[in-house]
């Protein structure tokens, strides 16, 4: 309705617009992501199945994806492969490596790489619509207020350049990751 504020539904989070490319933020589980051509995995620089959403999509995909995904190993921080999505119901999985924070530096600069690097993928494969988790914020320790700004100032300042994404959807497994996404959705946006 015109003139309204940008929430969409109540809970359901938060969304802008950028150009042709709109931006989201939801809480929910990467591997339920039905209506999007690609999810990112926070992957681990083999590519193997490990915990959290490597673990979620690893199983949800079935073994499959890490036959596929394996051979493209090992990756650096801020890198990034594609593969099919298996079993699960998303044409591709973009697999980055997210920085361990702390030790791989400069962090914020890997970070940022690794959402480029997802983006580009997404369009040379034709994929118009990505979602995302929260890389590195897990096991890897990025503080998440702190990662949410690179994550959402990194995806404003590629917005403009893209031609074939147009949603940008970032899945947030708890009630304030999501609250600190929206918080720099607002801020960058
Ligand atoms: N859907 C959405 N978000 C999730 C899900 C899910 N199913 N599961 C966890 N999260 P992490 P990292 C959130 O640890 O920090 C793995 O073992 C979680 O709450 O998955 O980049 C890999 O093999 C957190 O906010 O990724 C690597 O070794 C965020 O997703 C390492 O962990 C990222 O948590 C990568 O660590």
């Amino acid at each position: 309705m015109a003139g309204r504020p940008a929430r969409v539904l109540p809970g359901a989070g938060l969304r802008r617009t950028s150009g042709a490319a709109t931006v989201e933020c939801v809480r929910g589980d990467i591997t339920a992501q039905d209506d999007v051509d690609a999810v990112v995995n926070a992957a681990n620089a083999r590519l193997a199945p490990g915990g959290g959403v490597a673990g979620a999509i690893h199983r949800a995909a079935g073994p499959g994806l890490a036959e596929e995904a394996m051979p493209l190993g090992p990756m650096g921080p801020g890198e990034a492969v594609i593969t099919g999505g298996h079993g699960l119901p998303n044409r591709f999985v973009i697999h980055t490596l997210g920085p361990v924070y702390g030790q791989d530096r400069p962090e914020a600069e890997l970070l940022a790489r690794c959402y480029r690097t997802a983006l580009a993928l997404a369009e040379e494969n034709g994929a118009s619509s990505v979602a995302f988790p929260a890389i590195s914020t897990g096991i890897f320790g990025y503080p998440i207020e702190e990662a949410a700004e690179v994550a959402l100032q990194t995806v404003r300042d590629e917005a403009e350049g893209l031609r074939v994404v147009r949603l940008v959807r970032f899945v947030l497994f708890s009630e304030g990751d999501l609250r600190a996404h929206e918080r720099a959705l607002s801020e960058a946006f």
